[in-house]
């Protein structure tokens, strides 16, 4: 796989929990659409200390309790600018992007299905990028580039977004987001009763 800042990370056994050994990490809640907290433009983080740090653990954390394969901080009422990302069947390459920007974008493009954790049960097309390059810095602070296509390339640009206040189905058709608002919002007065 293209990139090049992978880690070994949580694992579901506990063998292979690397790096990210904390008794102190917890289960974020995602927000869901149409919340508007959504829509904040996440702002660049100013160093990776040890807040980032907690931040990124809780996110992972969070990502495979849900069974997904990518987290914005956005998602997690947190807005700066940090993304988690683990595509890997394993479970256990998470890579880690902290401000990133992307640097280079395929002309070439496709349609893609995805899904959304903060639009939980909702599949639909996203046309996209079949590559791009981001540069970002790690959970380090160390500045990298990562090439990355295929399904990672398809999360980063879903991420990105998210970081921009963008969720996926605003690419939708307004007819579309509209039946799919009409039925998470009536999907949340249900579990609140
Ligand atoms: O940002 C998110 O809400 C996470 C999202 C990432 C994503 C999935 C699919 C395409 C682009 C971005 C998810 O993890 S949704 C759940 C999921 O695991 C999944 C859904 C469809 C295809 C592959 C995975
Ligand atoms: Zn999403």
């Amino acid at each position: 796989m293209a990139f090049s800042f992978l880690y070994e990370s949580l694992a579901q056994n506990g063998e292979n929990r690397g790096l990210f050994i904390d008794s102190t990490m917890a289960l974020l809640p995602i927000l869901t659409y149409p919340d508007r907290r959504l829509h904040t433009v996440a702002k660049p983080v100013a160093a990776v200390d040890a807040r980032i740090h907690q931040l990124v653990q809780d996110m992972l954390e969070t990502m495979y309790d849900a069974n997904g394969i990518g987290l914005a901080a956005s998602q997690v009422d947190v807005h700066e600018r940090v993304i988690v990302i683990d595509v890997s069947q394993e479970r256990n390459q998470a890579l880690v992007l902290v401000n990133p920007e992307l640097v280079w974008t395929s002309p070439e493009t496709h349609l893609n299905e995805e899904g959304c954790l903060s639009v939980p049960g909702i599949y639909d097309g996203v046309t996209r990028h079949n590559a791009v390059h981001v540069r970002a810095q790690d959970h380090q602070g160390q500045s990298r580039v990562i090439e990355a296509q295929e399904l990672l390339a398809v999360c980063i640009q879903h991420e990105m977004d998210h970081l921009m206040g963008k969720v996926f189905v605003e690419y939708l058709s307004p007819l579309k987001r509209n039946r799919i608002k009409t039925k998470m919002l009536k999907a949340q007065r249900e579990d609140s009763r």
